[in-house]
């Protein structure tokens, strides 16, 4: 079992949702709503309009998403599905719970507040005009920036 912070596309109401949600793959548990707390540019890039959260931390903002427990299955498939390492590497990252929507492991966590440590698709293999693109703090490829998510 592994704990992930989802941002982007893989997050409730995003295009690859889905992804999270096949049994036949694995199993994954929300049990969060999560901010991180420090800041990372969380940008929109590609010709195909992905979220990337950089991995500079201090600029940007902090980001919003949700925390899940994944089974080894499903975190082999989602490292597969991000083409780790080219596109994404998969880092440590600190959030904030916002809201528990779920069972913590650890019953005395399971208050707003608890400060927790999950995995994270982040990269540091971007182009170099990707850092000064506009950043992003609560994905939705829906949103006013008008960069629809293109699958590939
Ligand atoms: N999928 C991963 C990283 C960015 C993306 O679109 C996620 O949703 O967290």
């Amino acid at each position: 079992m592994a704990q992930i912070f989802i941002y982007g596309t893989l997050k409730r109401g995003q295009p690859n949702h889905f992804r999270m949600l096949d049994k036949s793959v694995g199993a994954a548990q929300l049990l969060a709503s999560v901010v991180t707390t420090e800041r990372f540019p969380l940008v929109i890039a590609s010709e195909y309009n992905i979220p990337f959260l950089l991995n500079l931390p201090g600029q940007g903002h902090r980001v919003h998403g949700e925390l899940y427990r994944v089974d080894k299955p499903l975190l082999h498939f989602l490292d597969d599905f991000e083409d780790i390492p080219r596109m994404y590497q998969r880092t440590p990252v600190t959030l904030k719970v916002k809201e528990w929507l779920g069972q913590p492991d650890d019953e005395e966590m399971s208050v707003a507040g608890s400060i927790i440590e999950a995995f994270v698709y982040s990269t540091t293999t971007y182009q170099p005009d990707w850092p000064s693109l506009p950043h992003h703090e609560n994905y939705d490829s829906q949103g006013d920036h008008g960069f629809r998510y293109k699958r590939r």
